[in-house]
């Protein structure tokens, strides 16, 4: 065990990095650039055995899989999509909340002829949903602006993240089924966890209070 481990954490810009900046500032770990002005993709911080890379949202589960980085932060909706192979998943960080609904227009009707058809980027997700209902469906994957879909006859309904609901109302949709609630977690590399237990579960239990508001 390795008690001067050092940590690479992977973090997505945006919501997940402001919002989780909070929490790693009480575990003594801030930035020294902003990834929104810098260029850099791996950030050093305060603390000098522990630096940050910056991923796009969806890859945070994979690098954290193959060892790429110790530790992540990632939406549930994305580990859900992934899998969560080769990840602990300790903490709920409790931040970046949302849903993960079911939406369309309101005077939606099942079409009699054919089976629903469902556009999302969460495959796997609206997949599972449907078969534990017994719907059969026929899923289109995208990779954005799923609320445009039901409007030009793409699909008949979205699979997608709701807050605070203006997206779907700005596009004349409404939400109609709730698959899951959403927020970020930390999660962990299974080797990392034993080879850096000392490092790993130290930053953990500072995120941990920090969540708790102690
Ligand atoms: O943008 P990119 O393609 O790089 O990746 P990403 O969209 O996955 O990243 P990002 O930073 O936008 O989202 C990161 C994580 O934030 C997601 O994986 C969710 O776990 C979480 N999160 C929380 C959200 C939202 N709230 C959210 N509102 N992610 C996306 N949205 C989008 C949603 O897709 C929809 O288009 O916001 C719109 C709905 O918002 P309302 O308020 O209008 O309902
Ligand atoms: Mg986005």
């Amino acid at each position: 065990m390795n008690l001067n481990a050092s940590l690479t954490i992977a973090l997505s810009k945006g919501r997940i990095f402001e919002q989780t900046l909070p929490l790693l500032a009480h575990a003594g770990v801030e930035p020294l650039e902003d990834p929104e002005t810098s260029r850099k993709l791996i950030l050093e911080t305060t603390n000098p055995r522990v630096k940050f890379v910056i991923i796009r949202a969806s890859d945070v589960p994979t690098y954290v899989q193959y060892g790429a980085a110790d530790l992540g932060v990632a939406g549930k909706d994305v580990l859900l999509e992934h899998g969560g192979e080769g990840l602990y998943e300790p903490l709920d960080l409790e931040i970046a909340r949302c849903r993960l609904m079911v939406a369309g227009l309101p005077d939606s009707r099942p079409p009699s002829s054919r089976r629903l058809r469902i556009a999302t980027k969460y495959v796997h997700c609206a997949e599972r949903y449907f078969a534990a209902k017994g719907q059969q469906v026929e899923i289109i994957k995208l990779y954005g602006s799923m609320e445009l879909a039901p409007l030009v006859g793409l699909a008949d309904q979205i699979v997608d993240l709701v807050e605070s609901g203006n997206t779907l109302k700005a596009n004349g949709l409404v939400p109609l089924e709730h698959i899951a609630d959403i927020s970020s977690r930390l999660v962990v590399n299974k080797a990392s966890w034993k080879m850096k237990h000392e490092a790993v579960t130290g930053l953990l239990e500072l995120l941990r209070e920090a969540v708790g508001g102690e």
